[in-house]
């Protein structure tokens, strides 16, 4: 574990529930990232989100991320944005997001990738395709749980994120692989057992013994 784990991640994209439910249950079980990942959103409802779920976690340990858009998340302050490897780049970002946006996440694909973000020093860094998933309109190739271990080692102290087509059924295998926090869309975003299946995932991760 690096000092910097947390655990959960959370990403909004099509939730079944109101986004003010959502950042309510993610300040209820202290997940230190909530993201805002809308792709089919006009820029004008982006904000409203944005400020919906900020009404809930601002002066709270849940930091509100917003994904792609480095001059929504300035207009918004949001306290952290998260890029893919096609968006702008970190050091272009902190250009238009001046102080107001204090964190930046990096998305990485493979082991490659991961050694070029560390040195982009981003506060976390997500890696997947772990399972195949339908979420991402072209995902990448899968990374399969092997190598998961290998990007905790290449990261160091910078949190990696293990992310796509994780559920609660192979949850234990990518943890097992080594992953110290993970995130899972559909699941948590598809279903009406969204704050019961937080619940447990936020225990099964605090409760794992490595
Ligand atoms: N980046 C890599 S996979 C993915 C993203 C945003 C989507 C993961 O979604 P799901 O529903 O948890 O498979
Ligand atoms: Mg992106």
């Amino acid at each position: 574990m690096t000092k910097n784990d947390f655990g959960l991640y959370l990403i909004i994209t099509k939730p079944f529930f109101p986004y003010k439910k959502i950042a309510e249950t993610a300040v209820k079980y202290n997940v230190k990232y909530l993201q805002l990942r809308e792709k089919e959103l006009s820029d004008r409802d982006i904000l409203q989100a944005a400020g919906e779920i900020m009404s809930v976690t601002n002066g709270t340990e849940t930091r509100f991320v917003l994904n792609d858009r480095a001059d929504l998340a300035y207009l918004c302050g949001a306290d952290c944005l998260h890029l893919g490897q096609e968006d702008i780049s970190i050091t272009d970002a902190k250009k238009i997001c001046g102080e107001k946006v204090s964190e930046f996440g990096l998305s990485t694909h493979n082991l490659k990738q991961v050694k070029e973000a560390v040195r982009l020093k981003p506060d976390y860094i997500g890696f997947g395709p772990v399972f195949q998933t339908p979420t991402k309109k072209i995902p990448d190739p899968v990374t399969g749980t092997e190598i998961i271990a290998e990007a905790v080692e290449l990261a160091g102290d910078i949190p990696v994120v293990a992310i796509g087509g994780i559920n609660g059924e192979n949850l234990t295998s990518v943890l097992d692989a080594g992953a110290k926090n993970v995130c899972m869309v559909r699941y948590f975003m598809d279903s009406v057992h969204f704050e019961t299946r937080v619940e447990k995932t936020v225990d099964i991760l605090k409760n794992y013994d490595r």
